[in-house]
């Protein structure tokens, strides 16, 4: 838990550094956030402060992220090479810790895996990656509807049906595919439909 973190300074830094639009999703990513926590049993706070930055670096040019990975020794893979817009989670992640004064590695995680997910995720995570594709502002998705509703019953099955669309998305559109957002997918079907048809 980051004890000395200060809510409502994060959300004055997040209005100054974000576009409106950008503003205005974050605002209803960390609202969802936290009611999912509630819901949940995790940190209230935590997820407020995940949700308040998970795109923190969102605004920032792609050469500019390309330029911070490179100073700070962050990985770039050959996907984010082509597809630079990845990078803000991985950037968000770091500006947090560096810039924002964020200390838990959870808190930290939940913004670096908030774009592909990754397998086994921890509750936090969970809640920000689901948080980041309901929230109030979103623009209408397919199942959206649905996927709101589910998220605050099962978040696990809420998760699988995101990534399933995201996926069906992605290959519709042609887009450079992250393994680590194949393999997340694969981890949940595994884990909820495929174990189930099995036993
Ligand atoms: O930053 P946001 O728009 O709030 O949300 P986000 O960081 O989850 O990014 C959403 C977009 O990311 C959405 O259009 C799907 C896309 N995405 C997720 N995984 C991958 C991906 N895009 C590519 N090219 N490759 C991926 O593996
Ligand atoms: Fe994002
Ligand atoms: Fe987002």
């Amino acid at each position: 838990m980051n004890q000395n973190i200060n809510i409502n300074k994060l959300r004055k830094a997040m209005e100054k550094v974000l576009d409106e639009k950008r503003y205005e999703h974050t605002l209803g990513v960390a609202y969802t956030a936290a009611n999912l926590a509630s819901i949940y049993g995790a940190n209230i706070k935590d997820a407020q402060t995940a949700g308040l930055l998970h795109d923190c670096a969102k605004c920032i040019e792609d050469d500019k992220k390309h330029t911070i990975c490179i100073k700070h020794n962050i990985t770039i893979n050959s996907i984010e090479e082509k597809t630079p817009f990845l990078l803000h989670a991985k950037v968000g992640g770091f500006l947090a810790m560096k810039k924002y004064g964020v200390t838990d590695q959870n808190i930290i995680n939940a913004i670096i895996n908030h774009t592909t997910g990754r397998p086994n995720m921890t509750l936090l995570e969970k809640i920000v990656y689901v948080a980041d594709y309901i929230e109030p502002n979103r623009k209408s998705l397919p199942n959206l509807e649905n996927i709101r509703k589910m998220a605050y019953q099962d978040i696990d099955i809420a998760l699988l049906h995101i990534l399933e669309d995201t996926l069906q998305y992605l290959n519709s559109t042609k887009e450079e595919i992250d393994p680590l957002t194949q393999k997340t997918y694969e981890y949940y079907y595994d884990k909820l439909i495929r174990n189930h048809k099995e036993n």
